[in-house]
């Protein structure tokens, strides 16, 4: 049975991110073909990666949904491949049940559902059988149409309601408690303001769930629209060049106490994670 400890307990893990699409929105059709993916998510490992997330559809904002055929035929390669010679688990980034399923035969050991099992609830069933990790998200909407008018009274104490419901449908499905983790969906339905508040109440957040926390920031629209009003420009900065915003906002949440960091641009994350690891170590020690 998957738990979440034996990854991130000592200290976060860092997960990349190997997207087998044509279309998501930081670096869609790059890695579409298996060998390119499967080099990626090897030089991922290499640069500290402690868990990769394959996913073979975008869920960038108004993403069309892609059949379960064409999903298996992107996804399928690359996780056996890397299941079978990685040395960390593999996670599918999927809603549907039948892929998840699939994925897991081929070794993937987490499913990371961005639906928290509400677009195919039997995939609750699925990793409950299969004794998988599963990650649940939040989301308002659904990809197509979830960034138009995204409205909370208060954001944190929403998303924090939807975790804490669909934790409690995950374990009611019989998926094992120290198998879950939760994430509070950046980006998903959300607008500049309420992603800047959810990562500032974070450890509000955390303490709320009681299970490990997974954040992505990377590469977000927010992140370029930030910055681009920091320096004066009109046009939000391209997924690019928004990967110093995004070490800054992981390393908040690192400190708030994610336990999983979900990056495109793994090196520079995974040396914070040790620099941080190390300074908790000598602060310890300097309070005891
Ligand atoms: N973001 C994306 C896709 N999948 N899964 C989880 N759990 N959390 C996220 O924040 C998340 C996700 C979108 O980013 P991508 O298209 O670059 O993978």
């Amino acid at each position: 049975m998957f738990s979440w400890l034996s990854f991130c307990g000592y200290q976060p893990a860092v997960m990349g991110i190997v997207n087998v699409t044509p279309d998501s929105f930081s670096d869609g059709g790059r890695y579409l073909d298996a060998d390119r993916a499967v080099a990626h998510a090897r030089r991922l490992v290499a640069e500290g990666a402690g868990i990769l997330d394959v996913g073979g559809e975008s869920t960038r904002p108004g993403a069309d949904p892609v059949d379960e055929d064409e999903e298996l035929h992107r996804v399928l390669p690359v996780v056996s491949r890397l299941a079978a010679e990685a040395d960390v688990p593999v996670s599918i980034d999927t809603s549907k049940a039948a892929v998840a399923a699939a994925a897991l035969e081929a070794g993937a050991s987490i499913v990371n559902d961005v639906t928290a099992g509400r677009a195919d609830p039997d995939i609750l069933d699925v990793v409950a059988r299969a004794g998988a990790g599963y990650v649940v998200m939040h989301m308002q909407g659904e990809p197509r149409t979830m960034q138009h008018e995204p409205r909370y009274d208060d954001v944190v104490a929403e998303v924090g309601d939807f975790l804490v419901e669909r934790l409690a449908v995950a374990r009611d499905a019989g998926i094992a408690p120290e198998s879950l983790c939760a994430d509070p969906g950046i980006g998903f339905g959300k607008r500049v303001e309420h992603n800047l508040d959810l990562l500032a109440r974070l450890d509000e957040l955390i303490a709320r769930v009681e299970v490990p926390v997974l954040v992505g920031t990377s590469r977000k629209t927010f992140l370029g629209r930030v910055v681009a009003d920091a320096i004066g420009a009109t046009e939000p900065l391209a997924p690019d060049a928004r990967d110093d915003a995004t070490l800054a906002t992981t390393v908040w949440a690192l400190d708030r106490g994610a336990a999983v960091v979900r990056v495109h641009d793994v090196r520079p994350v995974a040396e914070a994670v040790r620099m941080l690891s190390l300074m908790r170590t000598l602060d310890a020690r300097a309070v005891a």
